[in-house]
Parts: C-alpha cells; sequence; structure tokens
C-alpha cells in the first residue's frame, strides 16, 4: 500500500443502528474504490470487515473493523462498528481515534433507537458528522421523511448534498449538487444532471450554498451582499460547517446495489475533517498537559485503540499516530508502564488482512503484533519525550454471570484465558468475588457474554458454564456485646487450654476490622494476641450467620486465662474463633446486601412500564427528569433486583432504553428475606 501523508489521510467511523448497513456499505466502498473486485454479502459471511467466525455465523458485526480505502490519493481508514448496543466498548474504541462519524440511517426506517445511541456517542466525543442514507433502493425509501425525522430527533441543520436518481428499486445513482453533475452505476459513471431532475437540483443546491455561507465569516459576507460563490468556496464553506457542526451533510446510497459509493468517497475526501482540522491531540506530558501537534514534527504520540489476541496469530495492537512518524523496526516507550516496546512490522489492517508498510504519518490508523506490555488505551511515544493520550471511555458493565469450568482441564486454563479475552475487550471484566467463591465474568449484556464464552471454547478450547451470580451479602452486628469462652483439651498425649474474654462492637460502614488488646495483668500472654487474630480472621472470612464475610466489626480482647503447660498457639486460635462466634451471635447479628445507583434513560412513554417493575424490584426512587423526549429516573435498588435487568430493560423498551448502575452502599437485607438467606445457607451446610 502506498504512504499516505497526514494531509491525504480521512478517519472515518461508520455509526448506526444494528442494519442500517455499515458493513455492507465497507464492502462497497472497497469495491468502488477497486480494492476488490467483487462485493462479500454479510447475508453468506463474506464481507472483509466481518470476518470473526461469530460475526460470519450471526451475520451481524461484533467487532470493530478498519477498512482502509484508497480514493483519489487519499486513503479513506473507515472503522466499521457493531450497531448491537452489547458491544458499545467497540463503538466507543472507534469513535475517539476518528475524525468524523459517517451516520447511516435506514431509508425506510428512518431513527431508530441505535441511531439516537450513536449520535449521542459522537455528540459527547465532539465529533464532526455526516449522514447516509442507506438502502434508498428499498420498496417504501423516502428520503424526504427520514430528513424530517433527523430533524425532529436531533434539532440540526440537516442539507442533502446529493439526489437520488430514481426511485426504489429503479434507484440508479446520484446527483452531486456542488459538482453538477450525476454519478450513476457500480462504476460511478460521471454525467450530466438528468433534465427532469434540473430544477430540483438547482433548489436544494442554494440550501447548501447558504449552508457553506453561514460557515465561513467572509463567505456570509460575500453571500449576504447578494454576490455568488465559486465552487471552490461552496467546498471550503461545506468543510467548514462539518468540522463546526453548523450544518450535517445527508447524502444517499444502496450500499448492497453498490450505488452512491463513488459519489460518497468524493464527498469524504472533499467535506471530512482531516487529521489536521482538528488541531492539536491534548495529552499529558512531563509538565502537565501538551498539544500534540498533527503533523510529522510532533513529538511521536500514539494511542492503542483496540488489542485482539489469536492463538495463532498471537496479539495485535490497533493504534492511531497522534503525532510523529511511525517506523517500522524501531524502539518506542510506552508511557503508562514506562518500558520499551519494540515495532516490528507495521502494517495497516483491511479486516483481518494484514498489510505490511514501513512507516505510518500523524492521522493514520495501523496495527503492530505482539507488543508485550502495551493496553488498549495505552500511548506509545519517544522515551525521551513522555506523553499519555486519554484512551477511550468504556462504560461499567451492566451483566454478570459466575463461570465455572466444565472440567478439571478447563479449570486450570480458566484464569489466564479469562484475563486474554477481558485484555481484548474492555467492557468486559472478570475476578474472584471472595465473599461468595466463585468467578465472576461481567459486561454488558446477556448476548455479549454468551459470545465472550463462545469465543472462549472456540479459540482457546476452554469450555464453562455460567449461571446468576450470588449476591455478595454481608454479615455484621448492630449492638456492643462481651462474653467468653474457653477452649480445652485433654485427650492422650498434650493437653490444650485457652480461655479468651471478647468484646464486639458495630463500626461504622466501611471501616472494616479493628482489634484491641486490653487485658491487664497479663492474664494472656501478649505472645497469644496474634493466635487469637488469626482466629478470629478465620471465622470474619467464612461468615458466622450465612457464610458471608463478616465486615465493621471491632474486636476487643479484655480478659482471659492461660496454662503454663497446655497454652499454645491452636489453643487460643480456636479460642479466638469460638468467642468470636458466641459474641457475634448475641450482638445483634444481620445480613447486609449490595444497593446499586441505577440511571435508567428510556423515551417518556415507557416511564408508566418502567417505573411499575421497579416499583417490584424493592426499588427506591430518588429522582425523574425529563431530557427531551425522554426520561431519566434514577434510583436506588438491591443488586440481588438488578442482577437480569439489561436483558428485563431490553424487553420492556424494545431495546429503547439504557441504563447504567454502580454500588452505592450496603444496607440491612429485610428480616423476611434475611431468614429465606440463613436458611439456604443452613441446609447447605448440612448436605
Ligand atoms: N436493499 C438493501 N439492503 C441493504 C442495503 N445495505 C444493506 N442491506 C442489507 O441490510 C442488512 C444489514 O446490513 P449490514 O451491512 O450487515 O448492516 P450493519 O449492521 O449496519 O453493518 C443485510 O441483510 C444487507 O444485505 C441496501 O442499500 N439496500
Ligand atoms: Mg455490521
Amino acid at each position: 500500500m502506498k504512504e499516505y501523508d497526514t494531509n491525504q489521510l480521512r478517519d472515518v467511523v461508520l455509526l448506526g443502528h444494528g442494519g442500517a448497513g455499515k458493513t455492507s456499505l465497507a464492502e462497497a466502498m472497497l469495491f468502488a474504490s477497486g480494492a476488490t473486485n467483487r462485493m462479500g454479502e454479510v447475508e453468506n459471511g463474506t464481507t472483509v470487515a466481518d470476518f470473526d467466525e461469530e460475526e460470519m455465523r450471526r451475520h451481524i458485526s461484533l467487532n470493530l473493523a478498519l477498512i482502509p480505502v484508497e480514493w483519489e490519493g487519499c486513503k479513506i481508514n473507515v472503522l466499521d462498528t457493531p450497531g448491537y448496543t452489547d458491544f458499545v466498548g467497540e463503538v466507543k474504541s472507534a469513535v475517539r481515534v476518528a475524525d468524523v462519524a459517517l451516520v447511516l440511517v435506514d431509508a425506510v426506517a428512518g431513527v431508530e433507537v441505535g441511531t439516537e445511541l450513536v449520535w449521542d456517542y459522537a455528540e459527547e466525543a465532539g465529533l464532526p458528522r455526516m449522514v447516509v442514507v442507506n438502502k434508498i433502493n428499498r420498496e417504501n425509501a423516502n428520503l424526504g421523511r427520514v430528513l424530517e425525522a433527523l430533524r425532529e430527533a436531533f434539532g440540526k441543520n440537516f442539507v442533502p448534498i446529493q439526489l437520488p436518481i430514481g426511485a426504489e428499486a429503479g434507484f440508479a445513482g446520484v446527483v452531486d449538487l456542488v459538482n453538477k453533475r450525476a454519478v450513476t452505476g457500480t462504476d460511478g459513471k460521471v454525467g450530466d444532471i438528468p433534465a427532469e431532475l434540473a430544477g430540483q437540483a438547482e433548489e436544494a443546491l442554494l440550501q447548501v450554498i447558504e449552508a457553506a455561507a453561514e460557515a465561513d465569516d467572509e463567505l456570509i459576507v460575500k453571500y449576504l451582499e447578494g454576490e455568488e460563490l465559486t465552487d471552490k468556496e461552496i467546498r471550503q464553506g461545506l468543510r467548514a460547517a462539518v468540522l463546526k457542526g453548523t450544518a450535517v451533510p445527508v447524502l444517499v446510497t444502496a450500499a448492497t446495489a453498490g450505488l452512491g459509493a463513488h459519489a460518497l468517497l468524493d464527498a469524504l475526501v472533499a467535506y471530512a475533517p482531516r487529521p489536521s482540522d482538528r488541531g492539536p491531540a491534548l495529552a499529558k506530558g512531563a509538565a502537565g498537559e501538551e498539544g500534540i501537534e498533527p503533523n510529522d514534527l510532533a513529538p511521536l504520540a500514539a494511542l492503542a485503540f483496540k488489542t485482539t489476541a489469536d492463538p495463532f496469530v498471537g496479539k495485535l495492537t490497533y493504534f492511531r499516530v497522534y503525532g510523529g512518524i511511525l517506523e517500522s523496526d524501531s524502539r518506542l516507550y510506552n508511557s503508562r508502564v514506562r518500558e520499551e516496546e519494540r515495532t516490528g512490522q507495521l502494517y495497516v489492517m483491511r479486516g483481518k488482512e494484514q498489510i505490511p508498510v514501513s512507516r505510518l504519518h500523524a492521522g493514520d490508523i495501523g496495527a503492530m503484533a505482539k507488543l508485550t506490555h502495551t493496553l488498549t488505551g495505552d500511548t506509545l511515544c519517544d522515551k525521551g519525550h513522555l506523553v499519555s493520550l486519554p484512551g477511550p471511555i468504556f462504560p461499567a458493565p451492566l451483566f454478570a454471570v459466575a463461570v465455572q469450568p466444565t472440567s478439571k482441564a478447563d479449570q486450570a486454563k480458566l484464569g489466564p484465558t479469562l484475563t486474554r479475552i477481558c485484555e481484548e475487550d474492555p467492557t468486559l471484566h472478570w475476578r474472584q468475588e471472595p465473599s461468595t467463591r466463585q468467578t465472576i465474568l461481567e459486561g454488558m449484556g446477556e448476548a455479549h457474554v454468551d459470545i465472550a464464552l463462545k469465543r472462549m471454547d472456540n479459540r482457546f478450547d476452554v469450555g464453562a458454564e455460567t449461571s446468576i451470580p450470588r449476591v455478595p451479602y454481608r454479615e455484621t452486628i448492630t449492638k456492643t456485646f462481651g462474653d467468653q469462652y474457653r477452649h480445652k483439651k485433654q485427650t492422650g498425649g498434650a493437653g490444650q487450654f485457652a480461655e479468651v474474654h471478647m468484646r464486639l462492637e458495630p463500626l461504622p460502614s466501611d471501616t472494616g476490622y479493628e482489634f484491641d488488646w486490653e487485658v491487664f495483668g497479663g492474664a494472656i500472654s501478649r505472645s497469644f494476641e496474634s493466635s487469637i487474630q488469626k482466629g478470629i480472621k478465620q471465622v470474619m472470612e467464612q461468615g458466622v450467620i450465612a457464610g458471608y464475610p463478616v465486615v465493621d466489626v471491632k474486636a476487643v480482647v479484655f480478659d482471659g486465662k492461660e496454662h503454663p503447660v497446655d497454652s499454645k498457639d491452636i489453643a487460643f486460635q480456636i479460642a479466638g474463633r469460638e468467642v468470636f462466634k458466641k459474641v457475634f451471635m448475641s450482638a445483634g447479628p444481620v445480613l447486609q446486601e449490595p444497593i446499586h445507583k441505577v440511571v435508567i434513560t428510556i423515551p417518556e412513554e415507557y416511564t408508566g412500564d418502567i417505573m411499575g417493575d421497579l416499583n417490584t424490584k424493592r426499588a427506591r426512587v430518588l429522582g425523574m427528569d425529563q431530557s427531551g423526549n425522554k426520561s431519566i429516573i434514577t434510583a436506588l435498588v438491591p443488586l440481588a433486583e438488578m442482577q437480569r435487568y439489561a436483558t428485563d430493560l431490553r424487553s420492556l423498551t424494545q431495546g429503547r432504553g439504557v441504563f447504567s448502575m454502580e454500588l452505592d452502599h450496603y444496607e440491612n437485607v429485610p428480616s423476611h428475606l434475611a431468614q429465606e438467606i440463613v436458611a439456604a445457607h443452613q441446609s447447605e451446610q448440612e448436605e
């Protein structure tokens, strides 16, 4: 592949509701550019972007894919993304490194849930936007209606810069308004504007000119004075409008028919912001914040935004160069771990294909193999000039399962394999939950976690079964109490003797554990203090009433007795443990459960249903806000009731609701529920 300078690059992320045609459009662009000689299809798993086994099986995108398209001396780095909300992590990564979002909208369905979600992501990231109305060849496709829906949903100045030629199945190509020409057929033949569209085209161009003029101070003066703008000025103004977001150009395509792709590529080269347009990238340097200029002379800064692990290919790190030139076989420095990395061969990825290149300029996107230390979100730079670019921001997990290995062989491989797949996908997390002694895998939803486990099986041959995780309850006390316990054993050989007097005091929430020694006059030697503490630690881990860890307790040893011969470490460990249990039972023991703060965003019309459902979940609603036509409900809800909310909310709102949740605090479990949990623990113990 040719070498491209910063000014010849465009970094474009395809965003949209699942099924809008992103993957097909990437395919159509590749075909239009001559990089492929036939178009792959999503349905038969032959597209460049959906190359993963699970993607081919399910006919949907699950991962972001890089598709460089060479056009008119430029390279357009197209980032295809999944539309399904479970895979939001991939979308966030791609959004982070793009300079413009191309938002796809289905010409029949119009603005959908996924369209609104991705629009928000682009908005949050301050990413300039262009819109493609795809599937314009479908029956009932209607550009006018889609434009109306867009304006209503997002309140922006959406300006068509093309007109479709022919309708539905008769769609043949587009009128490129600014260049005053028609681009038709799968070969992108350039010709005159069809006579029957001439009037409409002229009218539509006026809106484009107005939008272009509004974005540029000099042009607007000229425009208001009634002077005509040149084509060059219109292009310049339109480019400024995209960058500033004062107008959003709208294009039309029929991706699977290969129509509209040529004119789309023309428009991306002409109007999509270049790396230099977006100004210096903010980074943390040795002396505080600094701006990385988007050019080859700037200090080297490359952001790792995706990592893949494959048992055959090994580890592959995708990155975008923000400043400087990255060369193959050079030494880099990871600013987070402060370790050197060797680039080895640099690649440009085209789907799964690795195309070796010798260097990549500021603004370009590529991949490196087998880095040792680098994870997604890390910055690679010069050792002499350390900088850290902010990585993608990923949402907290929403759905968890407990994972049990299927066999003994899988048991040993489970931890390391989970670590590998979580490294690949920062919205997946795994941990050992000490309070329930379970292996927990967390992600964005049921499908997300399922696919992760499938991958583990397919790629690493590790089988696992899942279940709903146990709630990590805690045990604590509510009042101060003191008592004593004597441990005495005199069977055969050496005897054991220890007597411990202990008081337990409740501590404020989240203080953990404290210990005090108030023994006067040497009733117990100080050397047994650690033995007693060992005994206490053991019960605190195992729990007293229901098998969950004990927290927020202060234990005070205030008296006791010892025997000159029979008192020893083990005797005091046992006495410490038993006195703790005994006192605990009389100190008002309670079971506590995690309460999460949940924020639910839904279209207004679902508010009643969601509130009704929250009522059945022991929720305490804290507030309800309105933002546009959306309701935002904030509530405190016990985790025990929220373990399947990702799935519940989807079915309650047809996928239109989103939520986030995080641990807020622990609270006493209502006593009737606590009794059930204690009883369940007892019957488990008896088994
Ligand atoms: N009629 C028609 N179907 C399309 C067009 N683009 C995509 N499709 C179909 O829409 C479905 C979803 O396409 P895909 O590219 O996977 O969408 P993505 O989820 O946005 O990547 C597939 O069945 C495609 O064949 C189009 O322009 N016209
Ligand atoms: Mg796709």
